[in-house]
C-alpha cells in the first residue's frame, strides 16, 4: 500500500478510535470484491437492461416477467457469493466503536451475512418478496436461510400472493419511488450524531442515499471516501482514499484494532 495511504489510514483510525458516533454509508462498490456487478461500472448491472425497464414501477407494469427474470438472475447469482474482507471488516469495526450505523444502498444481504446487526437497507433487499395486491409480503430466501442449503431457494418467474393471489414484486426501491421512511429517518438520525461518516464503494449519483454524505459534511462531521475512482463527492470528502474496499477496509481495520 502507498505510503501517503498507510498515513491517511493511520490518521483516520486514530479519528475512529476518538469518534463518539460513526456512520458508514456503502453502495455496489463493497460488494464488487464479492463478485457482485456494479450498476455502471463497465458490464455492470444496468448492462443489457434499460434502467426505465427493470428499475421502475412503470417498467415492471408493462412487463414484469421481464423485471423477474432480471431480479431472479441476480438472486442466482448471489447463491454463489459470500461477504468479502471489506464486509467483514465493517461488521468487526461495529463491535469497536462506541456508536455505530452501517447505511448501504445495496440490496444484496451481504452485510448482514458478515455479521452486521441492524444494516440500515435504504433500497430494501433483493430477496425480500411484496404483493402488489396486499399488505403481505414473503422472504424468498427462507428455506436457504433456514436450512444453510442454498439450492433450497425458488425462483419463480411470475410468483403470486398466497392471500390474495396478487402478483408479487422484489422488495426493492426503483427509480421515482420513495425510500422507506423509518430507513430515511435512522439514516438521517445517524449521520446527524455521527463525528465521523465512511462514503464506501458508492458513485454517488443516486439521491437521496447519496445526499447523506453531503449533510455529514455540511454538519462538520469528518467524511472518508472509499472508492477507486473519484466521484462527486470526492471534492467535498475530507480525505479520499483511491483503492478497493476489499484491501482498505482491512488495513483501517488492524489499526483501529492495534492501539
Ligand atoms: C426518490 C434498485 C422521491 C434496487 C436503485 C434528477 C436529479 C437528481 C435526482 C433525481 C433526478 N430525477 C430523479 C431523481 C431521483 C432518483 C435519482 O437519484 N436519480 C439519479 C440516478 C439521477 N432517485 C430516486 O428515484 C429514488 N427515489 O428520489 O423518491 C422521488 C419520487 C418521484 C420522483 C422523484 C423523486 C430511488 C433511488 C433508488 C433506486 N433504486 N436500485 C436494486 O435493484 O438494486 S438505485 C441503484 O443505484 C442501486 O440501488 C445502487 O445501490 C444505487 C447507487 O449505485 P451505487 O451503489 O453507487 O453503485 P454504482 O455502480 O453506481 O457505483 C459503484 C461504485 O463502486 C463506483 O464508484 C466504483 O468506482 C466503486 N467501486 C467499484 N469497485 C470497488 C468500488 N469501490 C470500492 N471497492 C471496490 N472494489
Ligand atoms: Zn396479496
Amino acid at each position: 500500500m502507498e505510503p501517503h495511504l498507510q498515513g491517511k489510514l493511520d490518521e483516520i483510525a486514530a479519528r475512529l478510535r476518538k469518534a463518539s458516533s460513526v456512520a458508514v454509508m456503502t453502495g455496489a462498490g463493497v460488494s464488487a470484491e464479492s463478485g457482485v456487478p456494479t450498476f455502471r461500472d463497465a458490464g455492470g448491472l444496468w448492462e443489457g437492461h434499460r434502467i426505465e425497464d427493470v428499475g421502475t414501477p412503470e417498467g415492471f407494469t408493462r412487463d414484469p416477467l421481464l423485471v423477474w427474470r432480471f431480479y431472479n438472475a441476480r438472486r442466482r447469482n448471489l447463491l454463489d457469493v459470500a461477504p468479502n474482507a471489506a464486509h467483514h471488516a465493517l461488521a468487526n469495526l461495529e463491535r469497536r466503536c462506541r456508536d455505530f450505523a452501517l447505511i448501504t444502498q445495496n440490496v444484496d444481504g451481504l452485510h448482514a451475512r458478515a455479521g452486521t446487526p441492524n444494516p440500515i437497507e435504504l433500497h430494501g433487499n433483493i430477496w425480500l418478496n411484496t404483493c402488489t395486491g396486499c399488505t403481505h409480503y414473503e422472504w424468498a430466501d427462507a428455506t436457504w436461510r433456514a436450512t444453510g442449503n442454498p439450492s433450497a431457494a425458488s425462483f419463480p418467474d411470475d410468483p403470486r400472493c398466497p392471500k390474495c393471489a396478487g402478483r408479487l414484486r422484489p422488495g426493492v426501491v426503483w427509480f421515482g419511488e420513495m425510500l422507506p421512511d423509518w430507513a430515511v429517518r435512522r439514516a438521517e438520525q445517524a449521520v446527524c450524531r455521527c463525528d465521523v461518516m465512511l462514503v464506501i464503494g458508492t458513485s454517488a449519483v443516486v439521491y437521496p442515499a447519496a445526499g447523506l454524505a453531503h449533510l455529514a459534511a455540511a454538519r462538520g462531521a469528518f467524511v472518508v471516501e472509499i472508492n477507486p475512482q473519484r466521484t462527486p463527492l470526492s471534492k467535498e470528502a475530507d480525505a479520499v482514499l483511491s483503492g478497493k474496499a476489499g484491501e482498505i477496509m482491512p488495513a483501517l481495520l488492524q489499526r483501529v484494532a492495534s492501539s
